[in-house]
């Protein structure tokens, strides 16, 4: 099949997705077209049967806002036209779903057609997509789709309760993980061993929104650093990281923060870390908390959204109302001073991302819904 996928190209985890879905696509003989204003970020320079596309935006005096939108409506035309695609898959909804709506509206024009997906992944429904200035296009984009998918139980409600779309049916497809690349044997912790000498290790990846609710995550490493020695690697970068830095110094433990920024492989940092911790008010599903379950890390963090459909309280981790960051700390002291608990849980957690949210189960399942989304282009012929 030929496809094309939209994404937002930088940090955070529906680009990581699409990427990650678009190179096992191609690895498995696909032809896969990224179609968007940068080169996504875990995107490698070259693979086989993968093209990028880069959407020029231009820079007129009179536009004080760009209209990315068109011009990625205009990209998408083409690349299908060009290239024959036989799917358009947009991640994130706004405003993704709706350019591609757009190029399908120039294409049948020309009497050419393409099939629309879009994978909703969060703050596209929960936040954005509800705001007054987005609600009836986010709306109709969902319902023009062919088909559409949400990452977690909770997305796909949220999507039914509030857009009460006539005529979607919101499939759910989870996010995955690569079970090799997470195997936390296979790589070596690259901060050095005199700073992570005695403590344990806390770590945090995002994209640093309020929504992730970062003071929180100092917070908590501040509570169990009281009782045990440890570090907190923050990674990524975003708004709050500042507060973030406020935090530390107020609570007096930002000698033992570090913050990396935005890397890319997390993999071997992530197989360095004892505890994960994901505060956020609201997440769909949780990728990096996913990422750190199949490192063999538990999380501690809020039960919020579709969080608890990674993360299985008590078993990988355990969750608490969001903002109780003396239970999260507590229970990560708890953890960390029982080491047979901590490998139980461990070895739960590495166990059940590879049983639940493996690449291969996940990626054949997106191949089914094209297939079926392909099928009933031809019926409606
Ligand atoms: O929806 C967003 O806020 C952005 C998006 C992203 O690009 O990071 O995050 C969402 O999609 C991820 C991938 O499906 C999920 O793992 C995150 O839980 C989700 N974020 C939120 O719901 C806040």
């Amino acid at each position: 099949m030929k496809i094309g996928i939209t994404c937002y190209p930088t940090y955070g985890g529906s680009g990581a997705v699409a990427t990650e879905l678009g190179i096992a696509l191609a690895a498995r003989g696909h032809e896969v077209h990224f179609i968007t204003y940068q080169q996504p970020f875990r995107l490698p320079s070259f693979l086989p049967r993968v093209w990028f596309h880069e959407v020029d935006v231009g820079r007129y005096p009179l536009f004080e806002y760009p209209p990315y939108d068109l011009a990625l409506a205009v990209r998408m035309h083409e690349v299908v036209r060009d290239h024959q695609l036989d799917i358009l898959h947009c991640h994130y909804a706004i405003p993704h779903a709706t350019s591609a709506w757009i190029a399908r509206e120039m294409l049948r024009e020309e009497h050419a057609d393409v099939r629309l997906v879009t994978t909703l992944h969060g703050t596209d429904i929960t936040i954005v997509g509800q705001e007054r200035s987005f609600y009836t296009i986010t709306r109709f984009s969902i319902e023009k789709s062919d088909s559409v998918t949400a990452v977690s139980n909770y997305l796909r409600d949220e999507t039914y309760r509030a857009f009460g779309c006539v005529g979607c049916d919101v499939e759910v497809i989870p996010n995955f993980i690569n079970p090799e690349l997470y195997d936390r044997t296979r790589h070596h912790f690259p901060i050095p061993a005199d700073i992570t000498k005695g403590r344990k290790v806390l770590m945090h990846i995002s994209n640093f929104r309020p929504v992730k609710r970062v003071r929180d995550v100092v917070r908590v490493f501040a509570g169990v650093n009281r009782e045990v020695p440890a570090i907190l690697v923050m990674v990524g970068d975003g708004p709050e990281r500042v507060e973030a830095e406020a935090e530390a110094r107020e609570l007096g433990v930002a000698e033992h923060v570090l913050f990396l920024g935005k890397i890319e492989a997390i993999a071997p940092l992530l197989a360095g870390a004892d505890l994960f911790l994901l505060t956020s008010d609201q997440e769909s599903f949780g990728l990096s908390a996913l990422e750190a379950l199949a490192s063999g890390v538990p999380v501690i963090g809020a039960h919020a959204g579709g969080l608890p459909e990674v993360v299985t309280d008590g078993e990988t981790g355990f969750l608490f109302a969001v903002g109780d960051v003396q239970a999260m700390a507590a229970a990560g002291v708890q953890l960390l001073t029982d080491p047979a608990k901590w490998q139980r849980m461990s070895a739960a957690a590495a166990a059940d991302a590879r049983t639940r949210f493996s690449e291969d189960a996940v990626v054949a399942q997106y191949e089914a819904l094209y297939e079926r989304t392909m099928a009933s282009a031809v019926r409606d012929q």
